[in-house]
């Protein structure tokens, strides 16, 4: 049935239902299903532009305790893999870089619980870190995303045609209203920790000194207030290590990776129509499960 949607990603696909760029074929989604996982991994597990680079650069310093040349020499998508991504051209970022590299892991995914591999809920094994952030950021984040990455076949629609593939899950790696609920439903296995983007913004210090008692990496206050500042939006935006111009398949000039990193950017992109069909339509999809989202920040 030809889709009521004119915009094509590159090599689209619907596997098990979920509509995915080329860069995660079939075969690749089916071998991350088998990934082997190791005891002391941490997978970063988030819905695209909940802020995934940023927890990323936190929780690899917090692996490596605070080693901050070997961040300065490699840039954060090669430090954390993103295991269901395969790029010919950049090669080994996804399950290949993931399997070679030594431990502690930090891997970054955007699957939904039932793709993730296997062994995460045989034994509990390696620890997850799920960061949600409110869905009308995402949306807004994910909008200019579209645009500005060759990846996502450069969206050039209007804001009002993104938000209507958004809620229905028309996207690269689906539903945020799915992924989010099969995620939330994990949230008391032992090795599932939550957090929030709106929290980071509020006290990143207080979330990273939760995240290492998680984690069980006891660092010094010195060693915390290093991570902090590396790693404010001003820090990561001028760092080439976290900052993505490198990056071929991202047009700064359109959006940049890193572009507001602020709480409540969708109040000057959603009109008050858009915002009361956006909210009945959560409704809808979330019901009775009661997700704590702030929308702004006082
Ligand atoms: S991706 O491509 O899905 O992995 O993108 P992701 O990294 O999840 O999300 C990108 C958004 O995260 C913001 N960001 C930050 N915000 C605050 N502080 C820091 N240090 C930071 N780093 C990244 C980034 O700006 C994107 O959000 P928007 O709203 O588009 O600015």
């Amino acid at each position: 049935m030809a889709s009521k949607f004119s915009h094509k990603l590159p090599e689209e696909h619907l596997y098990e239902g979920i509509l995915f760029f080329g860069f995660s074929p079939p075969e690749t989604l089916d071998a991350v299903k088998d990934f082997q996982v190791r005891d002391d991994d941490v997978f970063i597990v988030t819905y695209p532009k909940a802020g995934t680079t940023w927890l990323q650069e936190i929780v690899w310093l917090i692996m490596h305790d605070g080693d901050f040349l070997c961040a300065a020499k490699d840039p954060v998508y090669f430090r954390c893999p993103f295991l269901e991504f395969k790029d010919d051209v950049l090669h080994e970022v996804g399950l290949d870089l993931s399997n070679t590299m030594p431990s502690p892991r930090v891997i970054k995914s955007h699957l939904p619980v039932k793709l993730m591999p296997r062994q995460l809920f045989q034994n509990n094994k390696g620890k997850i870190l799920l960061l949600f952030r409110n869905p009308k950021d995402i949306c807004v984040s994910y909008y200019h995303f579209y645009r500005s990455s060759s990846s996502l076949g450069n969206f050039n629609g209007t804001f009002h045609e993104f938000l209507h593939m958004f809620v229905e899950g028309h996207v690269d790696h689906g539903s945020w209203f799915d992924f989010t609920r099969s995620w939330w439903s994990k949230r008391h296995e032992a090795n599932v920790y939550i957090l929030f983007y709106e929290d980071m913004k509020r006290d990143l210090k207080q979330c990273i000194i939760r995240l290492c008692e998680f984690l069980n990496k006891p660092l010094s206050e010195n060693l915390v207030d290093k991570i902090v500042e590396h790693s404010s939006f001003e820090s990561m935006n001028m760092n080439p290590m976290t900052n993505h111009l490198d990056v071929y398949s991202i047009n700064s000039k359109i959006s940049p990776q890193l572009r507001k990193g602020i709480v409540g950017d969708w109040k000057s992109h959603f009109t008050v129509g858009q915002n009361e069909i956006f909210d009945k339509i959560y409704e809808k999809e979330m019901g009775d499960v009661n997700i704590p989202f702030l929308y702004e920040l006082e």
